[in-house]
C-alpha cells in the first residue's frame, strides 16, 4: 500500500509487487480471517481502506485496469486509525490514536456504503481507551480460527491510570470483551513503554516447554568438547555449570587474547538458572537450565580475577566461582 500520490506500477505480468494506492501516511495493513481483504489504517487520513485480496490477484492476471480498483471500501471511522484487528463475524477494530478511541466496524457494510448505499451502518461502537492506542488485536485475531471473543488495545500514553514510580510512567493495555454487540472493557493493567503488536492465542494452541533441549544450541558444551583451546591469540573456553560450580576452576589465558567463553547449563530443574559475570570485564550474563550462552572479550588487564554465579542455584552457590587468570 502507498500514498496515492507516488502510485506507479509497472507490468503486472513482470511484476512482484503491486502497489495499491491508498490515503496519505498510511500504517497498519491487517488481514481478515478469512484471507479476503487488507485493511489499511490511514493514520493521516481519518479513514481505512480496505483491500479485496482477490482483485489484486486479479491485477497480476493482468484482469484488472488499475490497482486502486482492488479498493473495495474506505469508510471514514475518527481520527487517527493505526492498527485493525477482527472478530471473525465481519466486524473490524480499528484503533483511533488521535481519538483514543476503539472503533468497531463492519466490512460488509462499508463495502456497500463504498458502493453507494447511504443507508449502510459501517459504525456500530465506539468505545474510549485510555489513551492513544496503536497495536491491537483480537485472539485468533489473522488465524482461520477468529473466535471473536476477546480484543487487547496497547495505549501509548496511559498517564492517569497506575501511580507514577518515576517519570517514566507506566502505560496500559486494555482487554476487552468483543463477543456481543457492545465492546466492553474486562480488565486494565500496566505495560511497558511503547506496549507493541502481540497475539492472543487459546491456550491448546500453546505448547510449552519448562526447559531448553540442550541439542538445540550447536555450540552446547558437553564433557566431550569441554576445556581451552588456543588457536594463536584466539582462546576458546568451553565451560559447563552445574550447581554449585563451573567445570574449570581457573582458566588461564594471556594478556591480548581474544577470549570466548562459551557456558552451557547442564542443571536440569525449572528455574535453576547459573549467571556467568566477571566484572573486571563487564561480562554479565545468565544461562537458563541446558541453554547455551557465549560471550568474547579482549583479555587486556593483567590480573586474577574472579568470575562467578549471579542466581542462588545452591546452599554453596557463593561459592560458585572460578578464576580469570591473565598473564602478562
Ligand atoms: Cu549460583
Amino acid at each position: 500500500m502507498v500514498d496515492g500520490r507516488k502510485a506507479a506500477n509497472p507490468d503486472p505480468k513482470t511484476s512482484v509487487t503491486c502497489y495499491v494506492p491508498v490515503a496519505k501516511n498510511p500504517h497498519g495493513v491487517n488481514a481478515s480471517p478469512d484471507g479476503k481483504y487488507f485493511v489499511c489504517a490511514g493514520k493521516l487520513s481519518p479513514t481505512a481502506t480496505v483491500i479485496d485480496l482477490s482483485l489484486v490477484t486479479k491485477w497480476f492476471d493482468g484482469g484488472l485496469k488499475e490497482p486502486r480498483d482492488a479498493v473495495v471500501a474506505e469508510p471514514e471511522i475518527g481520527l487517527g486509525p493505526l492498527h485493525t484487528a477482527f472478530d471473525g463475524r465481519g466486524n473490524a477494530y480499528t484503533s483511533l490514536f488521535l481519538d483514543s478511541q476503539c472503533v468497531k466496524w463492519n466490512v460488509d457494510q462499508a463495502i456497500a456504503h463504498f458502493k453507494g448505499d447511504k443507508s449502510a451502518k459501517v459504525i456500530v461502537d465506539r468505545i474510549d481507551v485510555q489513551y492513544q492506542p496503536g497495536h491491537n488485536y483480537s485472539s485468533m485475531g489473522e488465524t482461520k480460527e477468529c473466535d471473536g471473543k476477546f480484543l487487547n488495545s496497547g495505549n501509548k500514553f496511559s498517564k492517569d491510570r497506575f501511580l507514577p514510580v518515576g517519570p517514566l510512567h507506566p502505560e496500559t493495555e486494555q482487554l476487552f470483551d468483543i463477543s456481543g454487540d457492545k465492546v466492553r472493557l474486562i480488565a486494565d493493567h500496566s505495560a511497558y513503554s511503547e506496549p507493541h503488536d502481540g497475539i492472543i492465542v487459546r491456550r491448546d494452541v500453546i505448547k510449552t516447554r519448562q526447559i531448553y533441549n540442550m541439542d538445540d544450541f550447536p555450540n552446547a558444551v558437553k564433557p566431550e568438547n569441554a576445556g581451552i583451546e588456543r588457536k594463536g591469540n584466539k582462546v576458546q573456553v568451553r565451560l559447563m555449570s552445574q550447581a554449585p560450580a563451573y567445570s574449570m576452576p581457573v582458566i588461564k589465558v594471556k594478556k591480548g587474547d581474544e577470549v570466548t567463553i562459551t557456558l552451557t547449563n547442564h542443571d536440569k530443574v525449572e528455574d535453576l538458572t547459573h549467571g556467568c559475570a566477571i566484572p573486571t570485564y563487564n561480562i554479565n550474563f545468565i544461562v537458563n537450565p541446558q541453554e547455551t550462552k557465549s560471550v568474547t572479550f579482549k583479555a587486556d588487564h593483567v590480573g586474577a580475577y574472579w568470575m562467578y554465579c549471579t542466581h542462588f542455584c545452591h546452599a554453596l552457590h557463593l561459592e560458585m566461582r572460578s578464576r580469570i587468570l591473565v598473564e602478562a
